[in-house]
């Protein structure tokens, strides 16, 4: 029977018959697998009924064994992110127990998911629509993933989510192998968090006149109702806290030093013309942008300094992207500080502002990732990634540039384009994005673009590409169930294609492993949008 794997693992060998999940089963784990042992312990408890004991010796019981290697590096959450290494496992199901070996814990929890993907679907649930004891194919798993960040985006500037949305969208990242949930923290629409010295932010910034955004849903009936909502501190701590046992890293972003119009109805003196305006009920890019003043500085210093207190993610992201550079332009204090600081043109302070902000967080051990945007007008430090949205192709520019990428250009990861042409599709922005482009792209860049890695470093050929990652940009999908319809199946495509190898990809089309796997999201109650067309959110 096909086991419709998502992601489809590297190597696997089914064997005949079937190992049975009762109650009278060990789960074995010595100190650091002790983590991934309970998310197992637990999703059995729920899924399948039966609440194991988590051992140190299974005292000649049946068991499933979760071991690591000697060679453990470092188990620390991020110390060894994003690696390959770290992730690959093997898992053994025979006769006489089920067997998982990792180098590292983040490897185990990969394992742990692929087991459960080889439960029934009804697992995902509860363990009360199960007819008979859950069985498990005999078979040899030998996995590794083909790129080291797998993510996905949340934009939740533009449309707040509750923080229970964002631990959901953690489980069903780590459902699907990814291993990168990247919050899109503020944006022109709102401010999601609080600054210590700085209350306005949550006091001004999170709020907005309406509950949604643009013309077209004002035309579907909805009502101007104020829209907002923030993260506490402590909301934050239990997303991070609840992403790292899952051994995902939570990515927030800070988008300066454009979208920023939130921060600048709460502090307009941190803008170019001081003007007060409240926080936009549009969208699009804004002539609005950060004054390149010491003031804007100290106020972004004091943003990360938040930021790094709690976040533990090695990779901060400061946006960059589409910052207009009219008003630096049109500001004489604008130009002054372009010539104090030796710049041949207002349009390299973005680049200054980049360069200011890697230096910040690399002094807190953090380097920075922006959108690519900062690779132009005097470009980023060599070690700040690029994230490539636009054309793929600047990814080899990047390369070549000296950066480390991330592979997300819109119009084969951006989610919230349409899935489809049918005019019954719920409103979605821009253009199409199908299934099928999702399946059929390649994520690396031409071999050329890095001569000087090809077969160097880790070995694999893949250069200075990180990884993949989705975008769930917000503006025209105002709830979790929205985003979930824009989210699935497609980013279940995405992490086939951060997983599974091209070879892997075309021997098995995620397209005829989709049907099955959309028991398991029926079980978890995901709101995807059937492959058969389109309903209503
Ligand atoms: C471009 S992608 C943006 C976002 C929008 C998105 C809509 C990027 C770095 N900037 O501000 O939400 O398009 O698809």
């Amino acid at each position: 029977m096909p086991l419709n794997l998502i992601p489809q693992p590297r190597s696997l060998t089914e064997r005949p018959g079937s190992f049975t999940v009762t109650p009278d089963l060990v789960i074995v784990a010595a100190d650091d697998a002790q983590g991934p042992a309970w998310l197992l312990h637990d999703a059995l408890r729920r899924g399948a009924g039966v609440a194991l004991p988590v051992v140190r010796d299974p005292e000649g019981r049946t068991a499933i064994t979760l071991a690591l290697s000697a060679r453990t590096p470092g188990a620390g959450n991020h110390a060894q992110f994003p690696s390959v290494t770290a992730e690959r496992y093997s898992l053994e199901i025979g006769p006489t127990g089920v067997d998982i070996n990792a180098d590292h814990p983040a490897g185990l929890v990969r394992a742990v998911h692929t087991l459960r993907q080889l439960l029934p679907a009804e697992t995902y649930r509860d363990a009360s629509t199960l007819t008979a004891a859950p069985e498990l194919p005999f078979l040899s798993v030998e996995d590794e993933p083909r790129f080291g960040w797998r993510g996905v985006m949340l934009d939740v500037a533009r449309h707040f989510m509750p923080k229970e949305f964002v631990l959901k969208l953690i489980d069903l990242a780590a459902m699907h192998q990814l291993n990168v949930v990247h919050l899109h923290l503020t944006d022109d629409q709102g401010w999601r968090f609080e600054v210590p010295g700085w209350p306005k932010l949550t006091e001004v910034g999170s709020w907005r006149a309406e509950t949604v955004l643009g013309h077209a849903h004002a035309a579907q009936g909805f009502d101007g109702t104020p829209h907002g909502g923030y993260y506490s501190t402590e909301d934050l701590r239990e997303i991070v806290a609840y992403a790292a046992e899952r051994y995902i890293t939570v990515v927030p972003e800070i988008d300066m030093p454009g979208h920023v119009r939130a921060a600048l109805a709460a502090y307009p003196e941190l803008g170019n013309t001081g003007k007060s305006q409240p926080v936009p009920t549009s969208f699009g890019i804004f002539d609005e942008v950060l004054a390149p003043t010491d003031e804007a500085v100290q106020f972004a210093r004091d943003v990360f300094d938040t930021v790094v207190g709690i976040f533990d993610s090695p990779f901060i992201h400061i946006g960059g992207d589409e910052c207009p550079r009219t008003e630096w332009r049109e500001s004489a204090a604008a130009k002054a500080r372009a010539d104090e600081l030796g710049l041949d043109s207002v349009d390299r302070l973005q680049s200054w502002f980049t360069s200011t902000f890697a230096d910040h967080l690399r002094g807190h051990g953090r380097r920075v990732i922006g959108w690519d945007e900062i690779l132009e007008d005097g470009g980023a430090p060599a070690d700040a990634v690029v994230s490539v949205w636009r054309e793929f192709a600047t990814a080899a520019q990047a390369i070549r540039a000296g950066h480390d990428v991330i592979v997300a250009p819109q119009k084969a990861v951006y989610l919230d384009w349409y899935p489809s042409e049918d005019p019954d599709e719920p409103l979605h922005i821009h253009n199409l994005l199908t299934l099928e482009t999702i399946a059929s792209f390649d994520p690396a860049p031409p071999a050329s673009a890095d001569p000087a890695r090809e077969g160097s470093a880790d070995g694999t050929g893949r250069g200075r590409v990180l990884g993949v990652q989705a975008q769930l940009w917000t503006e025209y999908l105002p709830t979790p169930a929205a985003v979930e319809y824009a989210a699935f199946p497609r980013l279940a495509a995405v992490a086939d294609m951060a997983w599974a190898s091209m070879e892997n990809r075309d021997a098995h089309p995620v397209a005829d492993r989709l049907p099955a796997h959309l028991r398991r999201l029926d079980a978890l109650g995901v709101n995807y949008r059937p492959l058969e067309g389109p309903r209503p959110w």
